[in-house]
């Protein structure tokens, strides 16, 4: 028996109807999700997900493929353009897999590598002990500086000269300054080390030209599609000419089996959207937001980790407001605020219960939010902190912060109105108030 639409498998459907409903009237300030487009949903759900096509446009090992082929050639060539590579392979399925597909490239197991350490922003597929990064190969870390909260160049020099790793990974999940690229690829030059830059993070604020761009600088370059980038979940990895056969070998057949047609056509539909001029401004807003909002939540006595934010996400210690992350985090979502519990650097408690929220702008900027409303943000976060007992104060707050997402429609609520592939015209132009589309 096959269901003829999704209405009919009723489990499925009121589950995601009940997800609809949440993201629709919730605040999301996790700093790696956003509100993908109606297009690249569209594309997302398409008969691309029906097809096989391992290798490479015009090197596949099943037949059919010459319209997979010209949308593969349509993600890299775009992929190419937003960010100036002179290599793309669009084929990682996500960011840990693209980590893997470099490493596999250029190391042997035991090879060298130095790395942010994951409770000072790193990643743990930057070489924490407990994921295959860390198992397989033998990282060294470098901090932030304990006074700064900062990534201090002349001690990446000092331990990388010491070291001498293979590699030198510049990358974060939670650092809110900016990278020094260049000064990166200098230590690297001067031991003779690789470089490789995971910008999942910050990728969109790289496309819409808010920060700088290392792809011209370093050697490999990783980032996943679906945060700042605003396409569907998924990762690329981009290279100098010399690693491609390298990385491309990686890929497939290496690590990975057939590619996700659909997911490369959402990823060239996403790359398109960042390559107009309108993604420059989305992503300034998003960097003025997450500054609104940090200074808002400094003046409300909130600490936040190097004192402020260059880009789309801040860490705040929660040391002084008497609760942990994850209290924080369970707390918020009482009021509809989604936020992820973070380390800090030198954390004094453990991963699970660490003593840091990580909040970032890039979910509630596609929906049109403006400084006014990250004060507002601020204003519910300390005064849900300040009330936690308080259920009756708890509830209002959780009202107001709804009556404000309505005002502010995501794409997923066409699919509830109208069906997912017949949103009205009025219907999508009311998502250009907002950044949506
Ligand atoms: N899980 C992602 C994040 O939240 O930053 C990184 O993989």
């Amino acid at each position: 028996m096959q269901f003829k639409k999704l209405s009919e498998d009723k489990e499925i459907y009121n589950a995601l109807q009940k997800e609809i409903k949440r993201q629709s009237e919730g605040m999301e300030l996790i700093a790696s999700e956003n509100y993908v487009s109606h297009a690249v949903l569209e594309a997302l759900g398409s008969e691309l997900t029906n097809k096989y096509s391992e290798g490479y446009p015009g090197k596949r090992y099943y037949g059919g493929n010459k319209f997979v082929d010209d949308i593969e050639t349509l993600a890299i060539e775009r992929a190419k353009q937003l960010f100036s590579a002179e290599h793309v392979n669009v084929q990682p399925l996500s960011g840990s897999p693209a980590n893997a597909a470099v490493y596999f490239a250029t190391l042997k197991p035991g090879d060298k590598v130095l790395g942010l350490k994951l409770d000072h922003g790193g990643h743990l597929s930057h070489g924490h002990p407990v994921n295959f990064s860390g198992l397989l190969y033998n990282f060294v870390q470098y901090t932030v500086d304990k006074n700064t909260g900062k990534i201090n160049m002349d001690e990446v020099r000092e331990i990388a000269l010491h070291e001498k790793p293979k590699m030198i990974l510049a990358g974060f999940s939670a650092y809110s300054r900016n990278l020094e690229w260049q000064k990166f690829q200098d230590i690297a030059d001067e031991i003779g080390a690789i470089t490789f830059a995971d910008i999942a993070h910050i990728a969109g604020l790289i496309a819409g030209k808010q920060i700088d761009n290392p792809v011209p600088i370093f050697d490999i370059v990783t980032t996943t599609t679906h945060k700042t980038l605003r396409g569907p979940r998924g990762a690329i990895i981009m290279c100098k000419q010399k690693f491609a056969e390298a990385i491309d070998r990686s890929v497939f057949p290496g690590m990975q089996g057939g590619p996700h047609d659909n997911n490369t056509a959402a990823k060239a539909v996403a790359f398109a959207e960042a390559l107009q001029p309108d993604f420059t401004e989305y992503s300034r807003q998003v960097i003025t937001n997450a500054k609104a909002l940090a200074d808002e939540l400094m003046k409300l006595n909130f600490t936040i980790i190097s004192g402020g934010t260059d880009n789309h996400l801040m860490v705040v210690d929660l040391t002084n407001k008497g609760l942990n992350g994850r209290q924080a985090e369970t707390l918020l979502d009482k009021v509809n605020i989604s936020t992820s519990r973070s380390t800090i650097p030198f954390d004094q408690l453990p991963p699970y219960k660490p003593s840091g929220l990580r909040l970032g702008s890039p979910a509630v900027t596609t929906r049109g939010m403006k400084e006014t409303e990250m004060k507002q943000i601020a204003k519910w976060i300390a005064a849900a902190v300040d009330s936690r007992d308080d259920e009756e104060k708890l509830a209002q707050i959780r009202e107001e912060v709804k009556q404000t997402c309505l005002r502010f429609p995501i794409p997923s609520v066409i699919s509830e109105k109208n069906g997912f592939a017949n949103p009205s015209d009025d219907e999508l132009n009311k998502l250009n108030n907002g950044f949506g589309l």
